[in-house]
């Protein structure tokens, strides 16, 4: 593992760099950003942009891994061999996801260990949209739809984030995470136009459940995000969180359209003037009680997540003493 903060010798040096050094370092920092140019993880950089880095890659990464769980509810269950064995590609795609992350959060000193401890001691934070529950067939359709839809609007403006081992994460993300999206689109289409009325209520029913908490992915509104300005001056987030939600709306909207389904915003209405849909307050009550922990599914996601983790403490001792034992091999 490459890591920056671990190394003491790396540390002591940081200290010891005077303060007119720091400023040089400063400014040559601030004019690559400012040039649109990228921070490779070698490069200096100043403490409390590795610290953001760090706290919304390790994020991002848990949601991937807590992400697999609603939808992993439905494989023993989906109605057909085709639809099941999307299902399970597309879970183990989330899991690649969240390695691919904490790798990237690794090449900035911070451990996967620190990270998952973080995460099982409820310290570290993880997507809200993950503590609903799957409660029909029908909403696995929905959340690639509407929630790796809001994933991808989110995180294609990622793949040109300032720090590089993130931005190139987020290209390969992006890539499966648009099959993710359709296939939801197309499981959703297929009960919309050739399914019985029992299943297309149930689409309809699966889609009010999950429209408002879908919007609430792109996080508070601008005046309330605490660490917009900085990030986006910083040039890790390059689009605001309502931007991207008015653009997720705009989009949904007309997909929604010929989907067949009514999005539950009776405000919801094209706009000519603004060039975008009206839509209507967003609970953002709720928002903060899911993502203080107290949604419908907090509680049995992180449990499900240290279970997963202890059962599968023989799995990781048994990859590391083969590991070893390859190693010793070919040293010999
Ligand atoms: N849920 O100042 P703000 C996926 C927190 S998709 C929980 O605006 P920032 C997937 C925020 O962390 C989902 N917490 O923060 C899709 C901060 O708390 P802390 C994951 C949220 O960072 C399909 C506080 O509220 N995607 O993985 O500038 C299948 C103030 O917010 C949420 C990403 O993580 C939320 N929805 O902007 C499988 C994308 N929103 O840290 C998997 C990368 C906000 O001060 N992340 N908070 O304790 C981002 O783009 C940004 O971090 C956010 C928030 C837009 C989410």
């Amino acid at each position: 593992m490459y890591t920056q903060m671990m190394d003491t010798q790396g540390a002591e040096k940081a200290k010891a760099v005077t303060t007119l050094e720091e400023q040089e370092l400063m400014r040559r920092f601030d004019a690559r950003i400012d040039d649109g140019g990228f921070i490779e993880a070698k490069d200096w950089m100043p403490e409390h942009y590795r610290k953001t880095l760090v706290r919304q890659i390790s994020q991002h990464a848990h949601s991937e891994i807590v992400g697999m769980l609603p939808e992993g509810n439905w494989v023993t269950r989906a109605p057909t061999l085709k639809r099941k064995a999307i299902l399970l590609a597309k879970i183990q795609d989330e899991g690649g996801h969240g390695l691919y992350l904490y790798a990237a959060a690794e090449t900035l000193g911070t451990s996967r260990d620190q990270m998952i401890d973080a995460l099982h001691a409820g310290r570290a934070k993880y997507s809200s949209i993950f503590n609903y529950p799957t409660l029909s067939w029908a909403d696995v359709g929905v959340i690639g739809w509407l929630v790796d839809g809001a994933a991808i609007m989110n995180q294609v403006p990622l793949c040109r984030c300032s720090y590089a081992p993130y931005a190139r994460a987020m290209i390969r993300i992006c890539r499966e995470e648009s099959f993710h999206q359709r296939q939801g689109y197309d499981a959703l289409l297929v009960m919309m136009r050739d399914g019985t009325d029992a299943q297309r209520a149930m689409v309809q029913d699966a889609v009010n459940r999950w429209w408002w908490p879908s919007l609430m992915m792109f996080g508070p509104p601008d005046g309330e995000s605490v660490h917009s300005a900085q990030s986006m001056r910083w040039g890790i987030k390059r689009i605001s969180n309502d931007d991207l939600r008015q653009k997720f709306i705009d989009a949904t909207a007309q997909q929604a359209g010929v989907l067949g389904v009514t999005l539950p915003d009776p405000h919801l209405k094209w706009n000519e003037e603004r060039g975008h849909y009206d839509f209507g307050p967003i609970d953002w009550d709720e928002f903060w009680r899911v993502v203080g922990g107290d949604g419908p599914c907090n509680r049995e996601r992180l449990a499900e997540r240290v279970k997963a983790w202890e059962e599968g403490e023989w799995v990781r001792e048994a990859a590391l003493a083969h590991a070893r034992k390859q190693s010793m091999k070919e040293a010999a």
